[in-house]
């Protein structure tokens, strides 16, 4: 009773916006910033109830990520750091769109009901807050504040401004026991990165004053504000950062990954003066990050090391440390490590052919990291990325243990570093602590290319020999309704509006190395077509028929 009253008079202040459909979408909920206060304290609500139900801590994060800076959004990190479960996506939009308070107390009793859901005050609801830099990011934060605390009892805690993986890190940290600060996420990343360093092999190169020195573009969001911390922590590596939130400019606007992976031009503050020099770029909330190089007399082009690049390079290293791991009298203590690679049908054919020549097994799902990170906990280790940059390696508990094991072995036994074996063991234990375990962490991803880097004395440009990207286009296509597009195969063929998939066979049959795919945007009111082909202008021809297909 307490409750129902709660509720209805905290959502009174909450009306949704008149005549806006709301819609869950591969990365929770956005829309331009003034329409979602309703939004953001119905997420609260939602995070409370989850908090309840999984009798975890539950993240809520306040972010549109690499969407214009007059934009927001609100997504939810469940129990495990991940993703919401999607079982939940259809609740969050009818709780979005109901359009009175009335109407949402009863979705949620019908709700509460549904789901079993225990309400009799036995476990204390946390809800942990964080937003990205947007202007519009505190007053949403006072109204996902209000959500959840109108469920009584629960605490929201406000953990201020964090890249989206900050947030995601600490609420799997918090579940697990471990202590989940941010001082904490930053002594974790830092030490294993130092561990990685220090297990260098002694004839490769280590830092050296040439090699050490890596140039950030910080989309003018969290990620510049917050790699400065983490850098001071940092010996030998030095990381310098421009485009940080305080210095001025415009999120995400001629900067950041995003705007670099589809445009393969230079962001802002970056010119010829950077030729030869390690160049990255994360997105507005730091959840990815390309690579790229300004080639000399660039005009304005870059050449592009981007999320199939970075992947295919944590495939190698993971590989050649596996290989050691497997040599004669250490396999003892070590399963086979069952290893799987997860791509989208929007990866580079060249990465994916790379990929497979290495021996590994390369899967394909559907955009969006929730798909990708599924697929990747069934594998000991599971390595995805997409070619916007998001992506991360996922180890498996049991793996880890054996790990462990044989780790142990060495402090308790030889005190010298023995074998082969054991230092790759090791390496990818230190691996597994620096890379986010929850989702795609553009600062995390940053010090492991650059570990792997020195590791294999590799400048950035042998890197980007390692395949060469065949060319490719993307367009988008304003469409009066995207959803009259459906797919199936990860989103390599058309099943909806019928006869269209014959169409792009017709037109991708014109290439030899031809590949074309269209599918609805997860994020915005567009179809997106990809193209693939041999040369430059036969990928530009490719897209732009297809896309008039579509039209
Ligand atoms: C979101 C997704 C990303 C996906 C992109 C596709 C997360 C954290 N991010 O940014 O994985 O690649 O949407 O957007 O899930 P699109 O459907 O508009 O191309
Ligand atoms: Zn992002």
């Amino acid at each position: 009773e307490e409750q129902q009253c709660l509720l209805l008079s905290s959502a009174s202040h909450f009306w949704p916006p008149k005549g806006v459909k709301l819609s869950y979408g591969t990365a929770g909920f956005r829309a331009d910033a003034s329409l979602l206060q309703s939004t953001v304290y119905r997420v609260g609500i939602l995070a409370a109830l989850r908090s309840l139900k999984t009798r975890s801590v539950i993240g809520l994060m306040i972010t549109a990520s690499h969407n214009k800076v007059s934009d927001n959004g609100v997504k939810i990190a469940d129990a495990s750091g991940g993703m919401l479960s999607q079982h939940w996506e259809p609740f969050a939009d009818a709780l979005a769109n109901a359009p009175s308070p009335q109407h949402l107390l009863l979705l949620i009793n019908e709700f509460v009901e549904k789901e079993g859901i225990s309400v009799d005050g036995d476990w204390q609801v946390e809800v942990l807050l964080g937003r990205d830099t947007r202007p519009s990011g505190d007053a949403l934060l006072q109204a996902a504040k209000q959500g959840v605390t109108s469920i009584v009892g629960a605490v929201a805690t406000d953990m201020g401004i964090l890249t989206t993986p900050q947030l995601h890190w600490m609420v799997r940290a918090r579940n697990k026991g471990m202590k989940a600060s941010e001082q904490d996420y930053f002594e974790q990343l830092s030490s294993s990165f130092r561990c990685l360093v220090d297990l260098i092999p002694a004839e490769k190169c280590k830092f050296d004053g040439v090699n050490d020195k890596v140039v950030v573009d910080g989309a003018n969001g969290v990620g510049g504000v917050k790699l400065k911390d983490l850098g001071k922590l940092l010996n030998g590596l030095i990381i310098e950062v421009r485009n940080s939130s305080e210095d001025g400019g415009v999120l995400n606007d001629g900067v950041g990954a995003d705007y670099v992976q589809k445009e393969k031009v230079l962001p802002n503050n970056f010119g010829s003066k950077d030729t030869g020099i390690r160049c990255v770029s994360l997105d507005g909330d730091a959840d990815r990050l390309v690579y790229f190089i300004v080639p000399p007399k660039s005009s304005g082009r870059i050449d592009l090391v981007d999320g199939d690049k970075i992947l295919s390079l944590f495939a190698l290293f993971i590989r050649e440390q596996l290989s050691f791991l497997n040599e004669k009298e250490d396999m003892k203590n070590c399963h086979q490590a069952h290893v799987g690679v997860i791509q989208t049908a929007y990866a580079n054919g060249a990465s994916t052919n790379y990929l497979k020549l290495l021996g590994l097994e390369v899967n394909f799902t559907p955009t969006g990291v929730k798909y990708l990170h599924e697929k990747a906990t069934e594998f000991d280790i599971g390595i995805y990325f997409e070619a916007n940059g998001h992506g991360t390696v996922l180890f498996s508990e049991s793996f880890i243990e054996s790990l462990e094991a044989r780790t142990n072995e060495i402090s308790l036994g030889s005190k010298v570093l023995g074998s082969e074996g054991e230092k790759a063991a090791l390496r990818l234990l230190a691996l597994s602590k620096l890379i986010n375990q929850a989702v795609g962490d553009a600062l995390s991803g940053l010090l492991l290319v650059e570990v792997i880097l020195q590791h294999m004395g590799w400048s950035i440009n042998k890197w980007n020999e390692l395949y060469h990207d065949l060319p490719s286009k993307q367009l988008k296509v304003k469409v009066a309704d995207r959803t009259a597009v459906v797919t199936t195969n990860a989103e390599t063929v058309v099943v909806s509006p019928p006869g269209l998939q014959e169409a792009i066979n017709e037109e991708t049959a014109k290439d030899p190395q031809g590949r074309c795919f269209v599918r609805p945007s997860g994020t915005e009111d567009v179809v997106r077509v990809y193209a693939e082909a041999s040369t430059q202008e036969a990928a530009d021809t490719l897209a732009n028929c297809v896309a008039k297909l579509v039209d």
